[in-house]
């Protein structure tokens, strides 16, 4: 009975996934929301509040806290003994700042002694500015033009210039606070710092979720030494190395064997979120798009290298299982279809029945759900947008939300998912098989529900097996890993044909309305 942990710190939450390999079943699966499970940091959906709305950062040491706990719970419930490799994902971009190597600073004290403390000790910033920080814009103009513009920068690192990446976001702490920079010695990848809490000792950062910085060059998976000098000076020596991402990078530190009962797992690289989803998904086929419905939505798929800098808002990432994937983000997802549940008065239930009682194109009316400040398309003033009907009733204008958020992924996956044939569907938000109803009406294609909306999760524990088994000597294909925890066939939901020329029009109006809406903003 070969057991493999996976974990994924999303933004609001930590989770574990314990496969058995042998029965491709899951064992075991547990959640730890940070807010209400850790409420004396004082987190809003795993955030911590900001004056300035464009600043958005977490606090570390909960991370660590949240590892901690849940592995109080794995030790209570399952042999954790058993368990062969440990890997995880985490949410991209974000990071955290160390004022000396984490080997020295977690090998103070006693092994039995919470870690909290130490990594506490350890920062040379309190908090880590994460994904949804848009407070760089400025950095990213200086970064943009010092490598000869967002298209060079796009050729390089496979992203224009981005707010919430690392390079703009580590540029920006280097000249608000010089003397707080200088202290650093390491910035890690939040991937990079749970798997280093792991292992004891300073983690590589894996080559999927270093590309989300606009650091490394994506064709060489080598950082890139004009993008690090446009950063921040003496960058080099803070950033971690690169590795591929199914490297076993070190064994469980003793300190959790100690305290939790677990053997000498080994320890695969951490990966971002969103290459661990595809992972999790089975992602392996052409023609095959993830659309990850968490606390952002983000659709993705695998590309060929010259889809590298073929879009200005969109993302290439180097693949966690070989080769690239395309990638866009919308800030505005879960929470954003939150605040309209909230608005509307209803709960989940309510908001499922909306959407299943309304008909398509929601009376004409057209809208830009920009609740917060987007990603894709960047929007830095927030605002809902609408056109047409000019009194929504409450189901209606839940539907029309919506249908906003699915044309926006339509439209803005285009450059790299013209012809979708299959969706696969992950995140919170996939459980709601109305939403993916819209889904699959928009873009004319079945989705298929992941077998848990845990999909990162799932993906870790995967990735996991892989390295150990690649280290073994023994590979085991994706395709092979993915077969039976990805198969979910019978649950898939149809397009609806009627409503396929319905759809096709509000496409064409939504980007209309929304290049209009850009022009006058911009
Ligand atoms: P993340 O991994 O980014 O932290 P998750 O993938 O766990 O986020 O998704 C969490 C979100 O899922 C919540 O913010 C919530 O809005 C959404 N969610 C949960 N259940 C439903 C539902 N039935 N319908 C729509 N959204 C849901
Ligand atoms: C992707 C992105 C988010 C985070 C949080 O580029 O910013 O999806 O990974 O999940």
């Amino acid at each position: 009975m070969p057991l493999y942990l996976g974990f994924d710190l999303s933004t609001q939450s930590l989770t574990a996934v314990v496969i058995d390999s042998d029965r491709r079943t899951v064992v075991f699966q547990t959640s730890l929301a940070f807010d209400r499970e850790l409420a004396d940091y004082g987190t809003r959906s795993g955030v911590l509040p900001s004056t300035d709305p464009q600043v958005v950062h977490a606090p570390p040491v909960m991370w660590a806290d949240a590892l901690e706990r849940i592995c109080v719970v794995l030790a209570a419930r399952i042999d954790v003994s058993q368990i062969r490799a440990i890997s995880g994902a985490a949410q991209q971009h974000g990071s955290v700042y160390l004022a000396r190597d984490l080997r020295s600073a977690l090998a103070v004290g006693d092994v039995m002694d919470p870690i909290g403390p130490r990594v506490r000790a350890a920062l040379a910033r309190a908090t880590a500015p994460i994904w949804l920080d848009c407070s760089t814009s400025a950095q990213c103009r200086a970064l943009a033009t010092a490598l000869g513009g967002d298209g060079a920068l796009r050729a390089l690192t496979g992203s224009r210039a981005c707010e919430r990446f690392t390079a703009a976001q580590i540029r920006k702490f280097a000249e608000d606070t010089p003397e707080a920079y200088a202290r650093t010695a390491r910035v890690h990848l939040v991937s990079s710092f749970m798997a280093s809490l792991l292992i004891g000792d300073d983690a590589p950062v894996d080559a999927a979720d270093a590309s989300g910085m606009n650091l490394m060059d994506i064709a060489a998976r080598r950082w890139s030494r004009e993008a690090i000098d446009a950063a921040a000076p003496g960058l080099e020596s803070r950033l971690p190395t690169i590795v591929e991402s199914p490297t076993v990078i070190g064994t469980l530190a003793h300190s959790w064997r100690r305290r939790f009962g677990f053997g000498a797992a080994d320890v695969v690289a951490w990966t971002g979120d969103n290459p661990s989803t595809a992972v999790g998904l089975g992602l392996t086929r052409a023609g095959d798009l993830a659309v990850s419905l968490g606390t952002s939505d983000t659709v993705f798929g695998g590309c060929e290298a010259d889809a590298i800098g073929a879009s200005d808002d969109g993302h290439v990432f180097a693949s966690a299982m070989g080769g690239y994937m395309a990638l866009v983000c919308f800030a505005n997802g879960s929470l954003a279809r939150e605040r309209m549940r909230d608005r509307c008065g209803v709960d989940w239930a309510g908001f499922a029945a909306a959407l299943r009682d309304t008909a398509p194109t929601a009376g004409g009316a057209i809208v830009l759900p920009w609740l917060s400040a987007e990603i894709t398309p960047p929007v830095p003033r927030p605002g809902l947008r609408t056109r047409g009907a000019l009194r929504l009733d409450a189901a209606t204008a839940i539907r029309a939300f919506v249908e906003g958020q699915a044309c926006a992924m339509r439209l803005h996956s285009r450059w790299f998912a013209l012809h979708v044939q299959r969706i696969r569907a992950a995140g919170g938000a996939s459980a709601n098989r109305e939403i993916l109803q819209i889904v699959a009406d928009v873009f004319e294609a079945e989705v298929l529900p992941g077998t848990t909306t845990d999909a990162a999760a799932l993906g870790a524990a995967l990735r996991a097996w892989h390295g150990d088994r690649a280290a073994a000597g023994v590979p085991v294909s994706w395709d092979d890993l993915a077969a039976g925890f990805a198969d979910t066939t019978a649950d898939a939901v149809r397009p609806i044909a009627s409503r396929a020329a319905v759809y096709r029009r509000l496409l064409e109006k939504h980007e209309a309305f929304e290049r209009e809406c850009l022009d006058r903003d911009s």
